[in-house]
């Protein structure tokens, strides 16, 4: 097996990972790097060696090359193993595809990370109920984006593109997972529920999710 890969069982960005992994069909190593224990494994300086900003997903390929950014990964095991792609063919599709990836990869996810939560509770003092506020607005305002572009757009279809998995139902459906475990009720988004209760159904997405991973908890 040439492929490992530095996982959390509750981490988006790993999760990710794993449902790339899954889609094409590439045995890999788990190695669990437990986000909360002992400070964190994620900033012990042997981890960092690896990933220099102390975050999960890590992939390393062939016992050389470590690949840090889940997007990087996933592109990176996208031109190795084409099949099955997880872009569309052609240009403008793609570029849609990568900016709904994107819009949850940038725009959401890391404003609600674990770190930042730390920041806001043991640096800036803020209370758990302005922590939980600001997880939420963010998550809430994200998602109606999503949302609204989703629903108007042609190309949606029992997934975000079509009915065939992309980048982009790769970053929805962590999002979505995460989003339910802090309590944000996403069937106010239907279009967004719809493509994760579809997605889940997938083999190599249900394999990839939280509790079917080694380090569950
Ligand atoms: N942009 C990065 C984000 C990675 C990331 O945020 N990982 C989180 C888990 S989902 C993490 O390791 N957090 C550790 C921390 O915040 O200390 C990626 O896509 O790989």
């Amino acid at each position: 097996m040439t492929v490992k890969l530095y996982s959390y069982f509750r981490s988006s960005a790993s999760y990710r990972v794993r449902i790339a992994l899954n889609l094409k069909r590439l045995p890999y190593e788990y190695l669990p790097v437990h986000l909360l224990r002992d400070g964190g494994e994620q900033l012990k300086p042997a981890y960092r060696r690896l990933n220099q900003d102390g975050m999960v997903p890590t992939l390393i390929d062939d016992e050389q090359h470590a690949i840090q950014q889940s997007l990087a990964i996933i592109e990176y095991l996208d031109e190795v193993h084409p099949e099955p792609p997880l872009l569309p063919a052609m240009a403008i599709d793609r570029a849609y595809v990568r900016s709904i990836a994107l819009q949850i990869a940038c725009e959401i996810h890391p404003l609600d990370n674990l770190r930042v939560l730390k920041y806001l509770k043991h640096t800036l003092r803020v209370d758990e109920a302005a922590k939980n506020e600001w997880y939420r607005h963010w998550i809430e305002s994200g998602f109606a984006t999503l949302e609204a572009r989703l629903a108007a757009d042609p190309r949606t279809g029992a997934l975000c593109f079509g009915d065939t998995p992309t980048i982009a139902d790769l970053c929805l459906v962590p999002q979505i997972f995460n989003a339910n475990r802090f309590k944000i009720d996403t069937t106010r988004y239907p279009t967004l529920q719809r493509i994760y209760d579809h997605a889940t159904q997938i083999d190599a997405f249900a394999r990839a999710a939280p509790d079917e991973q080694p380090d569950a908890e």
